[in-house]
């Protein structure tokens, strides 16, 4: 089409007039309410659509800048965006908080209300969606023009709610009440086939006849980036009927089978998987992933063809990024619509599908790398099932052909003729494979992907994770944000390495004072939201000891439980000692199946409820676990911070992201030499981290020369008092024999070294409670952690990927 409108080429300006007019305009003919009737929801709405607008001017100038540049484009592929509310981080990017604020008032609206009311979009499931919603923020930061692609749950994660201490789920329900980001784009939609069968016609056509075929439809949302400077789109795909009603069978009365195509159609979309860790649902899931990555491939060769006809330049215009392998059906996906749609010879489908993905991984955890079994798989996906036989068997091909050592069983995708692999299928169609962490890397070397390694040394390359400073600093703790711009300025806003400007002022006493002023604050409003939850009070200059993660036994939530009744036996025997007050608090979800990942909730709860009413503790210690933990209350929770707990296994946690965005706000960390922690360490120094514990060589020993828990546990009189309680009922009166099993497994085997690890992480906790008793000395090392983790931006952790995976300028 050729119009002759003039695009919009300067973004509009705030000010309190145009916002507060603005305003008035959106909730009277976007919303359709008069001012006199409007709720603090409907106000929100308003806003929201004129905060888009501004938004949208910076959006059109950014994408017809990536057309005009005929660059390349970056493409995020990932089951998972947990974004989180919208409405602060639009606000804060493009800077246009105080008109806001100032409009507000004089329509006699307070800002921080109207943010309440806006739905979080939780989208995922914990660290890995988190990081491609930082991520999304970075490369719009950084310019480089990119597409997140993923699905539009009508049901997020669930929601967290506690029964008797008992974790109950209730499905999540954030499209309600309307979500004013996203635009539906009903002409942007793909076919996407399921199951069937594949002919071939004699002329090298194959065809596949699907068995059900749906629609995937476009949403997009618009992601600012500081000052808005640049904006990218995260396309996500809601899944439709090819054909809305069966109208033979309505008109002959059979109403609920005329929706069962509908009915059938939609469900793909529904809901998101709430495991952290297993691949799970099986048939949904597995077309849940191919859902989004046929749509994302097909959406993103439609517009490669609008600008270039050669599809071998593909590589040179286009990088996909695949988010862990939930989406590795893409190596054979793109290799099918090269060769079947687009009729490029097999061979040539391979080597350029091998070099426009990457992949990165995650997780070392085996039950965690995703695996199908064939049968199933063939089913779904049969024309993807004969394309992997080809990759499987020309790669090994290819690899006998260079006479390495290797086991060759190792490398195929297909495991004995039972199940494919995923993460070699991801391996073998990628350009680079990337761990999250230093450690994580160098372990997934040594272990996973070894045998690869051996045959492609330089394909393994490490990006280190990291956390966006505009949210998880700027947005989330004015009061510090505030003070650290009253003391070096704006820059390390935009550029994060900049904060350890403010080093120099760790020692200043006035810093030093305001700074402590600002936990202050921050801790005052944690307690108030303990209060209003739980019902508890706490006092607010206790050490607030911090854990918040998915429930997994391998984060060993439980070994921090374990040395909660520790302290809380140790103050009853002499309440008159010096104590330090503190105040334990816990947030997270458990994966609905993972039975004791419950009963873990289960005890932190029953283990509060002692404590919390005991009067002899009184102010000493409080336990709380806040039901529901999402981005939100993560964003409350992480300034007020003192103490940062990171306890996994050594040589489990891949990177976590939680112990960047508590360092950046000023907790100490105590924690094992696992994932990121040791780069933490390394950056903040071991004066200002509370480091204990087997490390993750240690741990591979253990492994292998088998550990007996039973010794340990009645050496050390402490823990062996702590599992006398667990079976006693001292915390379950109600029922004796409920914590039997943890016991049980603690005793037999304890896979995850709880036991082993205690007595260490016991001793550093006290070391802790001598340290924060004096609060100068704690202050200056708190401000150390804030200023010397700038590296963890997600824009250094970007800029890594463009230079090292992608090969994309940056701005
Ligand atoms: C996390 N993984 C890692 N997985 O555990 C964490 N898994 O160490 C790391 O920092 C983070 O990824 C980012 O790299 C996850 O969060 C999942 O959420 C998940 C979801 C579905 C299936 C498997």
């Amino acid at each position: 089409m050729n119009i002759s409108v003039e695009p919009v080429t300067a973004p509009r300006v705030a000010t309190t007039e145009s916002i507060r007019l603005g305003l008035v305009e959106k909730l009277a003919y976007a919303v359709g309410k008069d001012p006199e009737h409007a709720t603090l929801q409907d106000w929100s709405v308003a806003l929201g659509l004129l905060v888009r607008d501004h938004v949208v001017d910076h959006w059109f100038a950014a994408t017809r800048a990536g057309y005009s540049k005929h660059g390349k484009r970056v493409y995020y592929l990932s089951m998972e965006f947990l974004i989180g509310r919208l409405l602060n981080d639009a606000i804060a990017n493009l800077q246009i908080e105080a008109p806001i604020i100032e409009a507000l008032g004089e329509l006699g609206l307070e800002l921080k209300d109207l943010l309440g009311q806006e739905s979080d979009a939780a989208l995922g499931n914990g660290g890995l969606g988190r990081l491609a919603a930082c991520f999304l923020d970075s490369m719009s930061r950084l310019a480089i023009p990119a597409y997140g692609y993923g699905i539009r749950y009508e049901h997020g994660l669930f929601r967290q709610r506690f029964h008797d201490g008992w974790q109950i789920e209730e499905a999540e329900d954030w499209l309600v009440s309307g979500h004013v980001w996203e635009f539906e784009r009903p002409e942007v939609k793909y076919t996407i086939k399921f199951g069937g069968h594949i002919s071939f016609d004699g002329q090298g056509q194959t065809h596949w006849h699907a068995e059900q075929t749906v629609l995937a439809v476009a949403y997009d949302t618009p992601i600012t980036g500081w000052k808005g400077a640049h904006v990218n789109t995260l396309r996500l795909w809601s899944s439709k009927p090819t054909e809305i009603l069966d109208l033979r069978r309505f008109n002959s009365g059979d109403y609920l089978n005329a929706a069962e195509k509908l009915i059938r159609a939609e469900t793909i979309s529904r809901v998101l998987y709430p495991d952290d860790t297993t691949a799970e649902g099986k048939e949904l899931r597995l077309k849940q992933e191919f859902f989004f990555t046929s749509a994302s491939l097909q959406d993103l060769l439609r517009r490669f063809l609008t600008e270039f006809s050669d599809l071998k330049l593909l590589p040179d215009h286009v990088s996909i990024q695949m988010n862990d392998t939930h989406p590795a059906i893409a190596v054979a996906e793109l290799m099918r619509l090269l060769a079947d749609e687009h009729r490029l010879p097999f061979i040539e489908a391979f080597e350029i599908t091998r070099k426009c993905l990457s992949y990165t991984n995650h997780t070392l955890l085996p039950e965690a790398l995703e695996r199908w079994h064939v049968g199933l798989f063939r089913k779904v996906l049969p024309r993807h099932m004969q394309i992997i036989e080809w990759i499987d068997y020309h790669h090994l091909a290819e690899v006998q052909g260079k006479g390495l050592p290797v086991s060759l069983d190792a490398i195929r995708i297909i495991d004995h003729g039972a199940e494919i692999r995923m993460g070699n299928l991801a391996f073998i169609g990628s350009k680079r494979v990337n761990g999250v962490s230093a450690l994580h890397t160098e372990l997934m070397k040594q272990t996973v992907f070894s045998e690869f390694h051996k045959i492609y040394p330089d394909r393994i390359v490490n990006q280190t994770n990291g956390i966006t400073p505009r949210r998880w600093l700027y947005e989330c703790n004015p009061p510090l944000r505030n003070l650290l711009i009253e003391a070096i300025g704006t820059e390390w806003i935009g550029n994060l390495e900049k904060i350890d400007a403010a080093t120099a002022f760790a020692t200043d006493a006035s810093f030093k004072e305001k700074f402590a002023a600002a936990k202050r604050q921050n801790k005052l409003r944690l307690a108030a939201e303990i209060k209003a939850r739980l019902g508890i009070t706490v006092d607010p200059s206790a050490l607030f000891d911090v854990q918040i993660k998915r429930i997994h036994e391998y984060k060993r939530q439980l070994m921090n439980i374990l040395e909660t009744i520790a302290l809380y036996h140790a103050i009853r025997r002499t309440p008159g000692a010096e104590w330090t007050p503190r105040v334990k608090i816990f947030g997270g979800k458990a994966a609905p199946g993972y039975h004791i990942a419950k009963r873990i909730i289960k005890l932190a709860n029953d283990v509060a409820k002692v404590i919390n009413n005991d009067p002899i503790v009184g102010d000493r210690l409080k336990v709380a676990f806040l039901p529901n933990y999402n981005v939100s209350l993560a964003e409350i929770i992480i300034p007020a911070a003192d103490l940062s707990e990171q306890i996994s296994t050594a040589g489990m946690e891949a990177s976590g992201t939680g112990n960047m965005k508590l360092a950046l706000n000023g907790a100490l960390t105590i924690g094992t030499l696992d994932g990121a922690n040791v780069e933490i360490g390394e950056r903040v120094g071991p004066d200002n981290i509370y480091i204990f514990g087997l490390t993750a060589a240690d741990v591979a020993d253990i492994r292998i020369h088998g550990y007996d828990p039973r010794p340990t546990i009645e050496g050390d009189p402490v823990l062996a008092e702590v599992m006398r309680s667990l079976v006693s009922g001292e915390f379950s009166s109600d029922d004796n024999g409920r914590y039997h099993g943890i016991s049980d497994v603690l005793y037999s085997g304890d896979y995850f070294l709880v036991t082993a690890d205690f007595q260490a992480y016991f001793q550093r906790q006290r070391d802790a409670d001598r340290d924060f008793r004096d609060s100068s000395r704690w202050t200056e090392r708190a401000i150390l952690n804030t200023t010397k983790v700038g590296w963890f931006s997600s824009d250094r952790t970007i800029r890594g990927y463009a230079k090292d995976v992608w090969n994309v300028p940056v701005a």
